[in-house]
Protein backbone atom coordinates (compact mmCIF):
# COMPACT_ATOMS: atom_id res chain seq x y z
CA UNK A 1 0.00 0.00 0.00
CA UNK A 2 0.97 3.42 0.00
CA UNK A 3 3.85 4.86 1.85
CA UNK A 4 3.24 8.37 1.65
CA UNK A 5 -1.09 9.11 2.20
CA UNK A 6 -1.72 12.07 0.92
CA UNK A 7 -5.13 13.30 3.28
CA UNK A 8 -7.59 15.27 1.06
CA UNK A 9 -10.04 16.85 4.10
CA UNK A 10 -10.14 20.31 4.31
CA UNK A 11 -7.52 20.86 1.10
CA UNK A 12 -8.42 23.14 -1.72
CA UNK A 13 -8.38 20.81 -4.85
CA UNK A 14 -8.06 22.28 -8.38
CA UNK A 15 -9.77 20.15 -11.04
CA UNK A 16 -8.61 21.28 -14.34
CA UNK A 17 -10.80 20.38 -17.00
CA UNK A 18 -13.74 20.05 -14.94
CA UNK A 19 -16.14 19.83 -17.60
CA UNK A 20 -14.68 17.26 -19.71
CA UNK A 21 -15.39 13.32 -18.98
CA UNK A 22 -12.76 12.92 -17.15
CA UNK A 23 -12.82 16.38 -15.01
CA UNK A 24 -16.54 15.87 -14.55
CA UNK A 25 -16.33 12.02 -12.44
CA UNK A 26 -13.62 13.46 -10.57
CA UNK A 27 -15.39 16.13 -9.49
CA UNK A 28 -18.06 13.91 -8.64
CA UNK A 29 -15.99 11.60 -6.81
CA UNK A 30 -14.93 14.46 -4.69
CA UNK A 31 -18.29 14.82 -3.59
CA UNK A 32 -17.70 12.37 -1.30
CA UNK A 33 -14.77 13.94 0.37
CA UNK A 34 -14.73 16.99 3.01
CA UNK A 35 -12.54 19.16 0.36
CA UNK A 36 -12.41 22.29 -0.98
CA UNK A 37 -13.48 21.69 -5.11
CA UNK A 38 -12.20 24.60 -7.24
CA UNK A 39 -12.52 24.93 -10.93
CA UNK A 40 -12.46 27.48 -13.89
CA UNK A 41 -14.35 27.93 -17.03
CA UNK A 42 -12.84 28.21 -20.42
CA UNK A 43 -14.01 32.02 -20.38
CA UNK A 44 -12.32 32.66 -16.92
CA UNK A 45 -8.86 30.70 -17.59
CA UNK A 46 -7.26 29.66 -20.83
CA UNK A 47 -5.36 27.32 -20.03
CA UNK A 48 -2.50 27.46 -23.22
CA UNK A 49 -1.98 31.17 -21.89
CA UNK A 50 1.13 30.95 -19.31
CA UNK A 51 0.40 34.58 -17.99
CA UNK A 52 -3.42 33.64 -17.23
CA UNK A 53 -2.03 30.06 -15.75
CA UNK A 54 0.02 31.85 -13.46
CA UNK A 55 -2.14 34.64 -12.50
CA UNK A 56 -4.87 31.92 -11.74
CA UNK A 57 -2.55 29.96 -9.29
CA UNK A 58 -0.86 32.95 -7.85
CA UNK A 59 -4.54 34.27 -7.11
CA UNK A 60 -6.22 30.92 -5.94
CA UNK A 61 -3.07 28.86 -4.89
CA UNK A 62 -4.51 25.03 -4.71
CA UNK A 63 -2.41 22.61 -2.38
CA UNK A 64 -3.49 19.83 -5.12
CA UNK A 65 -4.37 19.39 -8.73
CA UNK A 66 -5.78 16.90 -10.68
CA UNK A 67 -4.77 17.57 -14.61
CA UNK A 68 -7.48 16.35 -16.52
CA UNK A 69 -7.63 19.17 -19.11
CA UNK A 70 -6.18 18.42 -22.57
CA UNK A 71 -7.27 18.33 -26.27
CA UNK A 72 -8.59 14.55 -26.64
CA UNK A 73 -10.35 12.87 -29.18
CA UNK A 74 -10.72 9.08 -31.24
CA UNK A 75 -8.51 8.15 -34.24
CA UNK A 76 -9.78 10.49 -36.88
CA UNK A 77 -9.35 13.63 -34.69
CA UNK A 78 -6.01 12.48 -33.82
CA UNK A 79 -4.97 11.40 -37.09
CA UNK A 80 -5.98 15.27 -38.67
CA UNK A 81 -5.46 17.86 -36.28
CA UNK A 82 -1.92 17.31 -35.20
CA UNK A 83 -0.53 20.28 -34.37
CA UNK A 84 -3.69 21.27 -32.15
CA UNK A 85 -3.22 18.04 -30.46
CA UNK A 86 0.66 18.46 -30.09
CA UNK A 87 0.66 22.06 -29.31
CA UNK A 88 -2.58 22.43 -27.03
CA UNK A 89 -1.48 19.77 -24.88
CA UNK A 90 1.85 20.67 -24.24
CA UNK A 91 0.97 24.32 -23.42
CA UNK A 92 -1.72 23.22 -20.75
CA UNK A 93 0.62 21.00 -18.75
CA UNK A 94 3.39 22.75 -18.91
CA UNK A 95 1.23 25.94 -17.94
CA UNK A 96 -0.02 23.60 -15.01
CA UNK A 97 2.54 21.86 -14.25
CA UNK A 98 4.96 24.71 -13.48
CA UNK A 99 2.57 27.41 -12.14
CA UNK A 100 1.44 24.77 -9.16
CA UNK A 101 5.00 24.25 -8.69
CA UNK A 102 5.88 28.09 -8.46
CA UNK A 103 2.61 28.40 -5.90
CA UNK A 104 3.41 25.63 -4.01
CA UNK A 105 1.03 22.79 -4.38
CA UNK A 106 1.35 19.69 -2.44
CA UNK A 107 0.28 17.52 -4.92
CA UNK A 108 -0.60 16.94 -8.89
CA UNK A 109 -2.12 14.08 -10.61
CA UNK A 110 -0.78 14.73 -14.24
CA UNK A 111 -3.49 12.44 -16.99
CA UNK A 112 -2.17 10.67 -19.76
CA UNK A 113 -3.22 7.69 -22.10
CA UNK A 114 -2.29 4.74 -22.87
CA UNK A 115 -1.23 5.67 -26.37
CA UNK A 116 1.97 6.59 -24.73
CA UNK A 117 3.09 3.31 -25.19
CA UNK A 118 5.34 1.88 -28.74
CA UNK A 119 2.91 0.44 -31.38
CA UNK A 120 3.97 -3.42 -31.24
CA UNK A 121 4.37 -3.13 -27.18
CA UNK A 122 4.78 -6.45 -25.38
CA UNK A 123 1.35 -7.28 -24.23
CA UNK A 124 -0.10 -6.96 -21.58
CA UNK A 125 1.95 -3.15 -21.38
CA UNK A 126 3.87 -2.80 -18.49
CA UNK A 127 4.86 1.00 -17.38
CA UNK A 128 8.57 0.06 -18.33
CA UNK A 129 7.72 -0.59 -22.02
CA UNK A 130 7.80 3.51 -22.12
CA UNK A 131 10.12 4.92 -25.00
CA UNK A 132 10.84 1.06 -26.00
CA UNK A 133 10.31 1.78 -29.65
CA UNK A 134 8.24 3.40 -32.34
CA UNK A 135 4.53 4.90 -31.46
CA UNK A 136 1.71 4.64 -33.21
CA UNK A 137 1.68 7.43 -36.41
CA UNK A 138 -2.19 7.93 -35.99
CA UNK A 139 -1.46 9.59 -32.12
CA UNK A 140 1.70 9.69 -32.43
CA UNK A 141 1.19 13.75 -31.80
CA UNK A 142 -0.91 13.45 -28.54
CA UNK A 143 1.24 10.73 -27.14
CA UNK A 144 4.49 12.98 -27.60
CA UNK A 145 2.72 15.86 -25.65
CA UNK A 146 1.38 13.04 -22.97
CA UNK A 147 4.78 11.78 -22.80
CA UNK A 148 6.83 15.15 -21.95
CA UNK A 149 3.97 15.81 -19.37
CA UNK A 150 5.08 12.37 -17.32
CA UNK A 151 8.49 13.80 -17.80
CA UNK A 152 7.45 17.35 -16.63
CA UNK A 153 6.35 15.57 -13.22
CA UNK A 154 9.59 13.46 -13.15
CA UNK A 155 11.89 16.44 -13.91
CA UNK A 156 9.82 18.71 -11.16
CA UNK A 157 9.89 16.02 -8.72
CA UNK A 158 13.79 15.45 -9.34
CA UNK A 159 14.82 19.36 -9.45
CA UNK A 160 12.15 20.21 -7.24
CA UNK A 161 11.01 17.26 -4.76
CA UNK A 162 7.37 18.33 -5.97
CA UNK A 163 4.80 15.30 -5.41
CA UNK A 164 3.53 15.41 -9.03
CA UNK A 165 2.58 11.96 -10.34
CA UNK A 166 1.33 11.10 -13.69
CA UNK A 167 -1.14 7.99 -14.60
CA UNK A 168 -1.99 6.72 -17.86
CA UNK A 169 -5.57 5.39 -18.36
CA UNK A 170 -6.75 3.00 -20.85
CA UNK A 171 -9.70 4.14 -23.42
CA UNK A 172 -12.20 5.20 -21.13
CA UNK A 173 -16.35 5.57 -21.93
CA UNK A 174 -18.88 7.29 -19.99
CA UNK A 175 -21.09 10.04 -18.29
CA UNK A 176 -20.83 13.48 -20.75
CA UNK A 177 -18.57 11.66 -23.23
CA UNK A 178 -18.15 13.14 -26.82
CA UNK A 179 -20.72 11.84 -29.44
CA UNK A 180 -19.73 13.70 -32.50
CA UNK A 181 -18.94 10.82 -35.08
CA UNK A 182 -15.81 13.12 -36.67
CA UNK A 183 -13.94 13.38 -33.47
CA UNK A 184 -14.87 10.87 -31.20
CA UNK A 185 -13.83 7.55 -29.67
CA UNK A 186 -15.32 4.26 -30.63
CA UNK A 187 -17.32 3.58 -27.97
CA UNK A 188 -19.66 7.05 -28.01
CA UNK A 189 -19.73 6.57 -31.74
CA UNK A 190 -20.76 3.02 -32.13
CA UNK A 191 -23.65 3.78 -29.04
CA UNK A 192 -25.09 6.56 -31.64
CA UNK A 193 -24.63 4.47 -34.98
CA UNK A 194 -26.13 1.59 -33.35
CA UNK A 195 -29.01 3.95 -31.87
CA UNK A 196 -29.36 5.66 -35.12
CA UNK A 197 -29.34 2.81 -36.99
CA UNK A 198 -32.06 1.33 -34.58
CA UNK A 199 -34.56 4.29 -35.11
CA UNK A 200 -34.06 4.66 -38.65
CA UNK A 201 -34.27 0.69 -39.09
CA UNK A 202 -31.09 0.80 -41.12
CA UNK A 203 -29.94 -2.94 -42.46
CA UNK A 204 -26.45 -2.23 -41.35
CA UNK A 205 -23.57 0.05 -38.98
CA UNK A 206 -20.42 0.77 -40.41
CA UNK A 207 -17.02 0.39 -38.36
CA UNK A 208 -14.13 1.92 -39.66
CA UNK A 209 -10.92 -0.25 -40.42
CA UNK A 210 -11.27 -4.06 -39.83
CA UNK A 211 -13.21 -4.60 -36.78
CA UNK A 212 -9.94 -6.74 -35.21
CA UNK A 213 -7.82 -4.54 -33.40
CA UNK A 214 -8.27 -5.34 -29.46
CA UNK A 215 -8.79 -2.42 -26.85
CA UNK A 216 -9.16 -2.01 -23.05
CA UNK A 217 -12.39 0.01 -21.79
CA UNK A 218 -12.31 1.52 -18.45
CA UNK A 219 -15.80 3.61 -17.28
CA UNK A 220 -14.91 7.31 -16.40
CA UNK A 221 -16.07 6.67 -13.33
CA UNK A 222 -13.98 3.86 -12.41
CA UNK A 223 -10.62 6.03 -13.73
CA UNK A 224 -11.83 8.56 -11.36
CA UNK A 225 -11.94 6.83 -8.35
CA UNK A 226 -8.50 5.27 -9.17
CA UNK A 227 -7.41 8.97 -9.69
CA UNK A 228 -8.37 10.09 -6.36
CA UNK A 229 -6.97 6.74 -5.13
CA UNK A 230 -3.48 7.38 -6.88
CA UNK A 231 -3.34 10.94 -5.05
CA UNK A 232 -4.03 9.46 -1.72
CA UNK A 233 -1.97 6.47 -1.56
CA UNK A 234 0.76 7.13 -4.16
CA UNK A 235 3.94 9.09 -4.49
CA UNK A 236 6.89 7.95 -6.91
CA UNK A 237 8.62 8.84 -9.95
CA UNK A 238 7.28 6.50 -12.49
CA UNK A 239 3.54 6.79 -13.83
CA UNK A 240 0.93 3.83 -13.26
CA UNK A 241 -1.34 2.53 -15.63
CA UNK A 242 -4.98 2.65 -15.13
CA UNK A 243 -7.21 -0.34 -16.87
CA UNK A 244 -9.97 -2.46 -16.25
CA UNK A 245 -8.11 -6.00 -17.58
CA UNK A 246 -10.60 -5.91 -20.24
CA UNK A 247 -10.25 -6.42 -23.58
CA UNK A 248 -11.99 -6.67 -26.39
CA UNK A 249 -12.27 -6.59 -30.08
CA UNK A 250 -13.89 -4.14 -31.98
CA UNK A 251 -16.31 -6.08 -33.99
CA UNK A 252 -17.42 -7.68 -30.63
CA UNK A 253 -17.61 -4.11 -28.90
CA UNK A 254 -19.77 -3.41 -31.65
CA UNK A 255 -21.95 -6.91 -31.30
CA UNK A 256 -22.11 -5.96 -27.14
CA UNK A 257 -23.75 -2.58 -27.63
CA UNK A 258 -26.01 -3.75 -30.65
CA UNK A 259 -27.19 -6.51 -28.68
CA UNK A 260 -27.47 -3.77 -25.19
CA UNK A 261 -29.77 -1.82 -27.81
CA UNK A 262 -31.55 -4.72 -29.55
CA UNK A 263 -30.52 -3.70 -32.84
CA UNK A 264 -30.75 -6.66 -34.90
CA UNK A 265 -28.84 -5.19 -38.47
CA UNK A 266 -25.66 -6.13 -39.72
CA UNK A 267 -21.91 -4.83 -39.19
CA UNK A 268 -20.16 -3.69 -42.39
CA UNK A 269 -16.89 -2.70 -42.56
CA UNK A 270 -14.86 0.62 -43.87
CA UNK A 271 -11.60 -0.32 -44.86
CA UNK A 272 -10.12 3.23 -45.69
CA UNK A 273 -10.48 4.18 -42.17
CA UNK A 274 -7.43 3.75 -39.76
CA UNK A 275 -7.14 0.36 -37.20
CA UNK A 276 -4.39 2.75 -35.22
CA UNK A 277 -2.66 -0.25 -32.84
CA UNK A 278 -3.66 -3.57 -33.34
CA UNK A 279 -3.91 -3.96 -29.77
CA UNK A 280 -3.24 -1.91 -26.24
CA UNK A 281 -4.10 -4.06 -22.86
CA UNK A 282 -2.09 -2.73 -20.14
CA UNK A 283 -0.67 -4.14 -17.09
CA UNK A 284 -2.40 -2.90 -14.20
CA UNK A 285 -0.88 -4.72 -11.73
CA UNK A 286 1.23 -2.02 -10.15
CA UNK A 287 -2.46 -0.30 -9.26
CA UNK A 288 -4.14 -3.49 -7.71
CA UNK A 289 -1.36 -4.36 -5.70
CA UNK A 290 -1.73 -1.05 -4.07
CA UNK A 291 -5.52 -2.37 -3.39
CA UNK A 292 -7.46 -0.51 -6.03
CA UNK A 293 -9.77 -2.18 -8.53
CA UNK A 294 -12.52 -1.19 -11.07
CA UNK A 295 -16.51 -1.78 -10.30
CA UNK A 296 -18.04 -1.12 -13.23
CA UNK A 297 -17.76 -4.14 -15.99
CA UNK A 298 -17.84 -3.52 -19.69
CA UNK A 299 -21.86 -4.95 -20.15
CA UNK A 300 -22.74 -2.71 -17.35
CA UNK A 301 -21.13 0.67 -18.10
CA UNK A 302 -22.40 0.65 -21.85
CA UNK A 303 -26.17 -0.26 -20.50
CA UNK A 304 -25.80 2.58 -18.39
CA UNK A 305 -24.30 4.59 -21.08
CA UNK A 306 -26.74 3.84 -23.76
CA UNK A 307 -29.36 4.75 -20.99
CA UNK A 308 -27.39 8.19 -20.55
CA UNK A 309 -27.42 8.58 -24.31
CA UNK A 310 -30.86 7.98 -25.26
CA UNK A 311 -31.73 10.12 -22.33
CA UNK A 312 -29.78 13.54 -23.96
CA UNK A 313 -31.25 12.51 -27.12
CA UNK A 314 -34.65 12.97 -26.22
O1 LIG B 1 -11.42 4.85 -29.94
P1 LIG B 1 -10.57 5.11 -31.12
O2 LIG B 1 -10.93 6.29 -31.96
O3 LIG B 1 -9.09 5.29 -30.66
O4 LIG B 1 -10.61 3.84 -32.10
P2 LIG B 1 -7.71 4.46 -30.52
C1 LIG B 1 -10.44 2.52 -31.63
C2 LIG B 1 -10.62 1.53 -32.77
O5 LIG B 1 -12.00 1.51 -33.15
C3 LIG B 1 -9.83 1.84 -34.05
C4 LIG B 1 -12.12 1.58 -34.57
O6 LIG B 1 -9.36 0.62 -34.59
C5 LIG B 1 -10.91 2.42 -34.97
O7 LIG B 1 -10.62 2.24 -36.36
N1 LIG B 1 -13.43 2.14 -34.94
C6 LIG B 1 -14.41 1.46 -35.59
C7 LIG B 1 -13.87 3.39 -34.73
N2 LIG B 1 -15.45 2.26 -35.83
C8 LIG B 1 -15.13 3.47 -35.29
C9 LIG B 1 -15.85 4.71 -35.24
O8 LIG B 1 -16.97 4.85 -35.72
N3 LIG B 1 -15.22 5.73 -34.58
C10 LIG B 1 -13.98 5.58 -34.02
N4 LIG B 1 -13.43 6.63 -33.37
N5 LIG B 1 -13.29 4.42 -34.09
C11 LIG B 1 -7.07 6.72 -29.50
C12 LIG B 1 -6.00 7.74 -29.74
O9 LIG B 1 -6.73 5.63 -30.27
O10 LIG B 1 -7.16 6.29 -28.18
C13 LIG B 1 -6.00 8.78 -28.70
O11 LIG B 1 -6.15 8.26 -31.04
C14 LIG B 1 -6.22 8.26 -27.29
O12 LIG B 1 -4.76 9.40 -28.78
C15 LIG B 1 -7.33 7.25 -27.23
O13 LIG B 1 -5.05 7.69 -26.81
C16 LIG B 1 -7.48 6.62 -25.87
O14 LIG B 1 -7.78 3.52 -29.37
O15 LIG B 1 -7.29 3.83 -31.80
Amino acid sequence: MADVPYRLAGKRIYVAGHRGMVGSAIVRRLARETCIVLRASRAELDLTSQAAVQGWFAEHRPDAVFLAAAKVGGILANDTMPADFLYENLMIEANIIDAAHRTGAEKLVFLGSSCIYPKFARQPIAESALLTGELEPTNEWYAIAKIAGIKLCQAYRKQHGADFISAMPTNLYGTGDNYDLATSHVLPALIRKVQEAKAARAPAITLWGSGTPLREFLHADDCADALVFLMQHYSGHEHINVGSGEEISIRDLALMIAQASGYEGSIELDPSKPDGTPRKLMDSSRLRAMGWKPQIGLEAGIERTLAEFMETAR
